[in-house]
């Protein structure tokens, strides 16, 4: 084992792991839990300086603007951006991803195409079939393999002159496939198409940087990363930004109003209408600053060996099959076992306070690929133990032994 990390010091930062001290929490892919700091941090905020940002002349408010502006700062540096006017908070991935779609989007024509893949989480397919029904242009996808890698092999015949954008997951929520963002991103300028990367799976679990990827946009959400809910990312290039029209109107993306016609704040301002998640990004900044504490290196080696560790001992369990088999690959488990139905199993493995997801997982074209209705899936995270693995084991053995 190569791992540095105290995972026990780890644990002993996370409440509902004393509150819970039967939970073994292997659903990280859905949400993660939050560290007290965070906690502590959003608590900070309501009880000691609570106020709207952007427009107090008094104390509190300046400091409430400092911390929202603060996590500005820190998101830039901590996913490589080169200019803080690139990071526009929104409430998710989900809510990035619409925003550039109807933004960005509105420009589509027939004869346009935009190219996916069938990869991805339906935040990343709904929002690009409403603008293209919209504007008649058309959606194509890059299809997938057996072993959940993307099949690039015929490229060339979708990446063509007619793609306006490639959107494009960087890591499979249902497989863990790390997918080749460089190769992408360098085939779509090529032929002169812009890259949107949701970056939901991979912020919180390895070292992303934008610039390195090359990509125009990337989106993420708060709470998969030990941020609060309700707050989310969309890198862009800051020119892209300047060139898009707001997603929402109403206060603060404002320049000038009149009754006629108004004009728009500064990005990123210009894309952050209203009151916005304050406490949220606020936490959002103290999540970063755990997750750099701990650093995303260590935390990328420690899910390997979970990973590693948990599909050697999944894969002697009688009658299961596992979906997903990239080189590259983060700490998420997907699998069947003969003739049970996921549900069931997560039913059952909830009886021992195991927590796995089991459904579609929000990506029914790998469903309808994979021949299925649902998988099971572990997913972890750096609060995870080896020992927990040995208890999903058992569990997972008691089940087929029941059914058997
Ligand atoms: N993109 C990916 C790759 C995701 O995994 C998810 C959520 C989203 C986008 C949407 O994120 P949101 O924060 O805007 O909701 N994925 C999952 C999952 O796998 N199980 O529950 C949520």
């Amino acid at each position: 084992m190569q791992y540095s990390l105290n995972v026990e010091n780890i644990r002993a930062d996370f409440p509902i792991f004393q509150n819970n001290p039967d939970l073994i929490f292997l659903d990280n892919a859905s949400t993660t839990q939050k560290p007290q700091k965070v906690l502590d941090t959003l608590t900070d905020y309501y009880e000691n300086y609570n106020s709207n940002i952007h427009r107090g002349i008094y104390t509190i408010a300046e400091k409430a603007t400092a911390a929202y502006e603060d996590t500005r700062d820190k998101t830039t540096s901590f996913i490589g951006a080169e200019d803080r006017r690139s990071i526009v908070f929104t409430r998710g991935t989900t809510e990035s991803i619409n925003l550039v779609a109807y933004s960005w989007g509105q420009n589509l024509k027939p004869g346009d195409e935009v190219l996916i893949t069938e990869m991805e989480h339906h935040s990343n397919i709904i929002p690009w079939q409403l603008i293209c029904e919209k504007t008649g242009a058309s959606l194509k996808y890059i299809p997938i393999c057996e072993d959940g890698t993307l099949d690039l092999s015929n490229s060339d015949t979708y990446f063509t002159e007619k793609t306006r954008i490639v959107c494009v997951i960087h890591q499979s929520n249902v497989f863990g496939t790390v997918n080749p963002i460089t190769d992408i991103v360098k085939q779509a300028h090529d032929v002169g198409a812009l890259v949107l990367v949701d970056g939901a799976q991979s912020v919180p679990h390895h070292r992303v940087n934008v610039s390195q990827l090359g990509c125009d946009f990337f989106a993420f959400s708060g709470h998969k990363m030990m941020g609060p809910t309700g707050v989310g990312v969309l890198y862009a290039k800051p020119e892209l930004l300047e060139e898009m029209n707001p997603f929402l109107g109403g206060g603060e993306m404002i320049r000038e109003v009149s009754m006629e016609k108004s004009t728009w704040n500064d990005i990123p301002w210009k894309f952050e209408a209203g009151t916005p998640n304050i406490a949220q990004v606020i936490g959002l900044g103290a999540a970063i600053d755990y997750l750099n504490k701990i650093g995303i290196q260590s935390i990328s080696d420690y899910e390997k060996e979970l990973h590693n560790y948990g599909k050697e001992k999944l894969q002697n369990i009688p009658g299961l099959s596992i979906y997903g088999d990239a080189k590259k690959k983060g700490a998420v488990i997907s699998f069947n076992i003969e003739n049970i139905h996921p549900h069931d199993v997560a039913h059952i493995l909830d009886t021992s306070g195991i927590a796995i997801r089991a459904g579609h997982h929000c990506a029914q074209p790998i469903m309808r690929k994979l021949g299925v209705t649902a998988t099971n899936r572990a997913s972890f995270y750096i609060y995870n133990t080896f020992a927990e693995i040995d208890n999903l084991i058992e569990g997972l053995t008691k089940t087929v032994d029941l059914f058997s």
